[in-house]
């Protein structure tokens, strides 16, 4: 056989092929390695921020990674409700941007946007995730 104008044998072309394989299976690991951390980085960090004159402080951090949109919430804790809140990223310019925030319902007996804040952040860069986080104002 032929290939790049080079006579290869049989046992050459063995040879490619199991290296081959041995790369893509290491890649695989490598692949699984990094979706691991990627999903540890993506574990929420919430936060209580503190009470003040009965209003209750809470964030909520994730990772939104590169080239994605995601959802990033923080909930009021029982017996409280929502009076405001919003939603942070860490994207520059033409780098990220808030694409809604808003009060939630969180699944309660009612269906009304009083549990928690939350919104949608995009993140346009190639090779890097963005920091976002979600405050809640609660009483
Ligand atoms: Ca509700
Ligand atoms: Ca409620």
């Amino acid at each position: 056989m032929k290939v790049l104008n080079r006579t290869v044998t049989l046992r050459q072309l063995v040879l490619v092929a199991v290296v081959a394989l041995t790369v893509g299976v290491g890649g695989s690991a490598v692949a699984a390695t990094v979706g691991k951390e990627a999903a540890l980085a993506l574990q929420a960090k919430q936060a209580n921020l503190g009470t003040v004159d009965g209003f209750t402080y809470k964030s909520n951090t994730r990772n939104i990674l590169p080239e994605s949109q995601r959802f990033v919430q923080v909930q009021c804790p029982d017996a409280k409700h929502a009076t405001g809140g919003g939603v942070f990223s860490s994207g520059g310019y033409n780098e990220s941007t808030i694409n809604s925030t808003y009060p939630i319902d969180d699944g309660d007996s009612d269906l009304t946007p009083d549990d928690g804040w939350g919104g949608y952040v995009d993140n346009y860069i190639a090779d890097a995730a963005v920091t976002a986080r979600a405050y809640v104002i609660c009483k």
